[in-house]
């Protein structure tokens, strides 16, 4: 981008075309005062604080909406401007009735004191900290400009301060920016905040109730504000002593939080306003709730062994000699592939390094998975078999300049919120959207399309697609032709799948397919984001095929803002499969079964390493007959909540002679331990995560571990009790094992991801990240088509069982619930599990929304509210999975994906009945 320079304030800048005055002013380092600006809303100069003046104009610009140009001379502070600034504030402060004691102290807040003076209001008033504590920016401008004084009389309004999950509305400090109410419209795209005049002596902001107007508390109207209006209560009254930026625990989209820090404390969080990924957004879980839930009185803080039935606190040496000396045993006795391990998507790179070393090199066994398995492990198996490569093509940025986006088996806005602002604003740039989802997710209402398919129907869906691509010659024959194999195998297979078959295994009107297709076709740049809805049926890995089709024969990838996205679901699943914590390959996807990568690792670790695939977790969790696991170290995980037919895994736990679990919290998974270490959470760690974009991000240390030392160091301490020498000075040094060992992460050192992180690969210390996969070639050269079958899910219904049963997330809860349930403000927000079923079908059974209702599968029940919503269509019913006193697992089905061993979370067939009295 072109760059043009001009003098403000007598020094001169440079700034890319586009620029404003004020973007130029602040670059120059010149502070000019503007209450009603964000620099991400649209300039609405309303404050008109902002005036400048500039040389050979005869009028005062506003320096928020006035764009800079070549040669301007601008002056910020001229005293003529400040007297008008002045003027201005006084106007302000009249018209709003904000106090003043806190504008005009006398001993200029510089008592460095929480401000006695602001004490003596009651707390209405007096609702923060005001002065000099570089937060409050009418403070700021008031301080600039010199007003010490207003001459207009003005009452304080006593407007009851509001209170709700998280932060309160105190009105009485609002000075009618309306940034708050932009913020919720312009970035989030919910337009929840409006001016209220109906309310005008209660409150100047709508709604009364944020909740019942179907508020997301994802706080941007509070980050917005400019005064103590909108203020975090777990900040109120105590100031932090420092922040510390690092990169939020819970889902694959990678946001970065400033983590403020009083006395080793976590006083709040909120998003970073130069995170690589959000810039400055967050969700309800990233934004609020942490600092409750790390420093929770239920955390694990020390070791705990049991005896007798009962855990009983141990010293670090005595729980850890006791691992050591049982996974020997067992490892002496029935051999090392007894043993297996799960590591964790929640916890860091190099910790999950650390795991498939202490199986491989340790255990001796390539039992060793993640939960990926049980997620997004057909995306990379899918992915793989299409291009060479199970990731993300590539950017979440990219999805801003999509002209088509393909969303399927994603409900984005309650999963990965902040990808959801990034589709939510292409559609403002005029992108078409098209949903396929069997619910009526929020999406839906922003969608040109929504395919509302049954549950396990996506092959005959997306081969309906291709097949009208074809009819109609929409297809990229230059691109098939030069950058793919396997294209006549494809062709052949869906001229059987005409849209009016599809329609009759979707559910869909042939219509709707139709005009995807042509949709999807037609644009330049169309990308496909997707999820669960994709990988977590039996058919998973061929769903993931079938789309991986569908881009290459449009030649929608390779390119900027094309290809294909699966939304990573946790924190760091991307980064757990990148360390080899697979059964099947060491760190970088490099084969365990190769001789050659294998000598290198023998090398490298000093040790023999086996050489056969190990067992996936759903497969240890199976009990193979004759491959039974007898020792099994679970990092992070809680599969006795999160893993199908609940019963069946809770006799697997209970079979096990020893099972260790590093948790942080008492799961459902810790009842069946017979040692549990406390580990660290992201807050007390340092190393780093990778995102669902191959983003390699810097995680840091903001407070020391809380159960005395860091999980990296349990892991080495493990390995030494066991007779193999591990050690490492700090995690930087993994991280520099790592990239000494695998290719694709040779350019990475701890000190090069400061600056917004690297996306893998990055092959080389000079190497600049990728950005976009597959651009000239495949990872494995051409790309290939691989055709495939429809197929029903495993469980049908019938006349018992007569609905299908799928399962997902809301928003505000996170998988097993082991954080998010520990937070009053979110289970203020969402404090109970509900099934939520079809009005037709809610009449049929005779159930009334609210109403306590028994759901039963063939293998369990559970017992629940019901909600009666349109957003389930007729047979279909949902369930999250985030309540340990409603454990959806118990109900679903544990039949696998044949290829990713994946189970299908997604479909099984229940009945629902009234609660007898
Ligand atoms: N708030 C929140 N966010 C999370 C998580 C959380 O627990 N809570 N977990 C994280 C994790 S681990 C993951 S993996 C991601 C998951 O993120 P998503 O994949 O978005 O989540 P789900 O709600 O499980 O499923 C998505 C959708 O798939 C649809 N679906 C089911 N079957 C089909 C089908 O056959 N075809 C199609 N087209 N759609 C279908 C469901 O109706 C549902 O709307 O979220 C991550 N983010
Ligand atoms: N019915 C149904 N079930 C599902 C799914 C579904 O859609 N439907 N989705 C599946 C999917 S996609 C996934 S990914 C799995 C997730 O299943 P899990 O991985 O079992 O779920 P999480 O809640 O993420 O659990 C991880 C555990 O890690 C702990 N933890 C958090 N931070 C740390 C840390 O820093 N260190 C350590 N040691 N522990 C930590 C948490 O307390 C929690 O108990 O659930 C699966 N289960
Ligand atoms: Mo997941």
């Amino acid at each position: 981008m072109s760059e043009i320079k001009l003098l403000i304030d007598d020094r001169e800048v440079s700034v890319p075309q586009g620029s404003t005055i004020l973007d130029a002013a602040r670059i120059a380092g010149s502070y000019v005062p503007s209450l009603c600006h964000h620099p991400d809303l649209k300039p609405i100069g309303s404050c008109k604080l902002c005036i400048v003046s500039v040389e050979g104009l005869d009028y005062y610009p506003l320096s928020c909406n006035t764009p800079a140009a070549e040669g301007m001379v601008v002056h910020t502070r001229t005293e003529e401007l400040q007297e008008m600034r002045r003027h201005t504030l006084e106007m302000l402060l009249a018209l709003t009735n904000h106090p003043t004691s806190c504008l005009f102290c006398e001993r200029k807040n510089e008592c460095g004191e929480l401000r006695e003076c602001m004490r003596k209001f009651p707390v209405t008033v007096g609702c923060k900290y005001c002065p000099n504590d570089g937060q409050c920016e009418l403070q700021e401008a008031v301080t600039f400009t010199g007003l010490d004084r207003i001459r207009y009389q003005t009452s304080f309004r006593d407007m009851p301060v509001l209170r709700e999950p998280f932060f309160d509305r105190n009105y009485n400090l609002c000075i009618m920016c309306s940034r708050c109410i932009r913020m919720c419209d312009e970035v989030r795209g919910l337009g929840i905040l409006f001016n209220n005049p109906d309310f005008h002596r209660n409150h100047w902001i709508g709604p009364e109730s944020l909740q019942e107007a179907d508020c997301k508390f994802c706080g941007a109207c509070v980050d917005a504000c400019p005064t103590g209006a909108l203020f975090i209560r777990s900040e109120k009254w105590i100031r932090p002593d420092r922040t510390v930026v690092t990169i939020c625990p819970y889902c694959g989209v990678g946001c970065s939080l400033d983590l403020k820090i009083s006395e080793d404390r976590i006083l709040s969080v909120t998003p970073s306003r130069d995170g690589a990924v959000n810039r400055g957004q967050a969700c309800v879980k990233g934004h609020f709730g942490l600092e409750e839930i790390i420093h929770h009185p239920d955390r694990f803080t020390t070791p705990l062994i049991k005896r007798n039935g009962q855990f009983e606190p141990a010293s670090w040496d005595e729980a850890l000699d006791l691992v050591a000396r049982r996974f020997t045993e067992i490892q002496d006795r029935y051999g090392p592939d007894s043993l297996g391990a799960f590591s964790s998507s929640r916890c860091t790179n190099e910790e999950n390094y650390l795991v498939q070393k202490l199986a491989r090199a340790v255990f001796k066994t390539n039992n060793v998975d993640n939960c990926a398995r049980v997620c997004h492990a057909p995306s990379v198996t899918g992915l793989a078999a299409c291009f060479g490569s199970g990731a993300a093509t590539n950017s979440f940025d990219q999805i801003e300049d999509a002209d088509v986006l393909f969303i399927i088996g994603s409900n984005t806005t309650e999963a990965h919120p902040v990808v959801s602002l990034k589709i939510i604003k292409a559609a403002r740039n005029g992108a078409k959207i098209i949903v396929a989802d069997p619910r009526k997710i929020e999406l839906v209402d922003r969608a040109s399309v929504w395919l509302n398919q049954k549950p396990g129907t996506s092959i005959a869906l997306i081969n309906a697609m291709m097949n009208v691509i074809l009819k109609e010659g929409l297809e990229d024959r230059d691109f098939i032709d030069r950058r793919t194999m396997g294209f006549e195998n494809l062709q052949k297979t869906v001229e059987e799948y005409p849209p009016e078959r599809a329609s009759q295994i979707t559910g869909v009107a042939a219509e709707d397919i139709i005009e995807a297709a042509r949709l999807y076709a037609s644009a330049d740049k169309a990308m496909i984001i997707y999820g669960l809805g994709i990988t977590e049926h039996t058919t998973g890995t061929s769903n993931v095929m079938s789309l991986g089709n569908l881009a290459m024969l449009t030649g929608n990838v390779g390119r900027r803002s094309t290809g294909i996205m699966p939304l990573r679901g946790q924190n760091n699943v991307q980064g757990a499969c990148d360390m080899g914590a697979l059964p099947n390959v060491h760190v970088g996807y490099q084969p365990v079964t190769d001789a050659g990568i294998r000598s290198k690792f023998e090398e490298a670790w000093k040790v023999a390493l086996p050489s056969v695939p190990g067992q996936t977790s759903t497969q240890m969790i199976e009990r193979n007959p004759g491959k039974e696991i007898r020792g099994l170290y679970i990092l992070g995980e809680d599969p006795a909540h999160t893993e199908p037919d609940t019963n069946r895994v809770r006799s697997t736990l209970e079979s096990l002679d020893f099972l260790v679990v590093q948790e942080i919290f008492p799961t459902e998974t810790t009842r069946y331990a017979d040692v549990i270490l406390p580990a660290a959470s992201f807050a007390e760690c340092d190393g780093t995560f990778t995102n669902g974009e191959r983003r390699i991000q810097r995680v840091r240390k903001a407070i020391p571990a809380l159960c005395g030392q860091e999980n990296w160091l349990t892991i080495c301490q493990i390995a030494q009790r066991m007779g193999y020498p591990m050690s490492y000075g700090h995690p930087s040094e993994i991280m520099d094992e790592i990239a000494s060992l695998a290719p694709m992460f040779a350019g990475v050192k701890f000190d090069r991801l400061d600056d917004g992180g690297l996306q893998w690969p990055i092959p080389s210390l000079d190497h600049p990240g990728t950005e976009t996969l597959h651009a000239e070639s495949f990872s494995c050269g051409l790309g290939r088509f691989n055709a495939v079958q429809h197929k029903y899910p495993a469980e049908q219904t019938d006349t018992e069982y007569p609905l299908i049963l799928t399962t997902g997330r809301r928003r505000e809860h996170y998988n097993c619930g082991s954080m998010t349930r520990r937070s009053k403000g979110i289970m203020w927000v969402w404090p109970e599990e509900a099934i939520e079923i079809s009005p037709a079908d809610a009449r049929e059974l005779e159930i009334e929304d609210g109403e306590t209702v028994v759901v039963s599968s063939r293998r369990g029940s559970v017992k629940t509210k019901a909600r009666v919503t349109d957003k389930s269509s007729r047979g279909m019913a949902f369930m999250s999975f985030h309540y340990q006193d409603v454990l959806t697992n118990l109900l679903t089905n544990a039949a696998l994906d044949p290829q990713a061993k994946t189970p299908e979370y997604k479909a099984c067939a229940v009945k629902i009945e009234k609660l007898k009295a």
